[in-house]
């Protein structure tokens, strides 16, 4: 099976609280790779086109102010199947139904309502390509960074 790439991020929330080795611990825990990671303060101009899709809703004003209230941090994960795997651990969008019909995921554990849901995960293969290049994009990944550290250049 081929390997995929998705975006996760732990949102300003998931900072706050302490929650980013509790999410790490998941990720790892569950087959993923980390092959890069970075903490980012979006700006509103950032934080408006990550989530342009929503522009138009009512929700919009109030998710990107509560996206630019503190840092994220954003990670490209691997594994088979990434894409699905991430949303199905994360859960449903409304932190407070997840705690109801999906309580053992991350926005279950983690978050507290429909905007304060603390993590993010790319909803299909063109949406992970978008995240992954818009904050990765300027850097290349290592592609095979397993065997690169077991050759005995260290
Ligand atoms: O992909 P996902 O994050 O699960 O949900 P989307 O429907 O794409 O919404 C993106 C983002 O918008 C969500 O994570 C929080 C915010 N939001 C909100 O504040 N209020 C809503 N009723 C729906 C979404
Ligand atoms: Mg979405």
């Amino acid at each position: 099976l081929e390997k995929e790439r998705t975006l996760a991020m732990i949102k300003p929330d998931g900072i706050y609280g302490n929650f980013t080795n509790k999410i790490k611990q998941v990720i790892l825990q569950s087959g993923f790779i980390i092959v890069q990671e970075m903490m980012v303060q979006l700006d509103v101009a950032n934080a408006t086109l990550f989530y342009s899709e929503h522009s138009e809703k009512s929700f919009f004003p109030s998710l990107v102010k509560y996206m630019t209230c503190g840092p994220v941090l954003v990670m490209v994960i691997e594994k088979t199947n990434a894409i699905s795997d991430w949303r199905a651990l994360i859960g449903p969008t409304d932190a407070r139904k997840a705690k109801v019909s999906h309580p053992n995921s991350i926005r279950a554990l983690c978050g507290s309502s429909s905007e304060r849901n603390c993590v993010h995960g790319s909803d299909s293969p063109i949406s992970a390509a978008r995240e992954i290049s818009f904050f990765f994009g300027d850097v290349s990944p290592v592609e095979h960074w397993e065997s690169a550290v077991e050759e005995d250049s260290i």
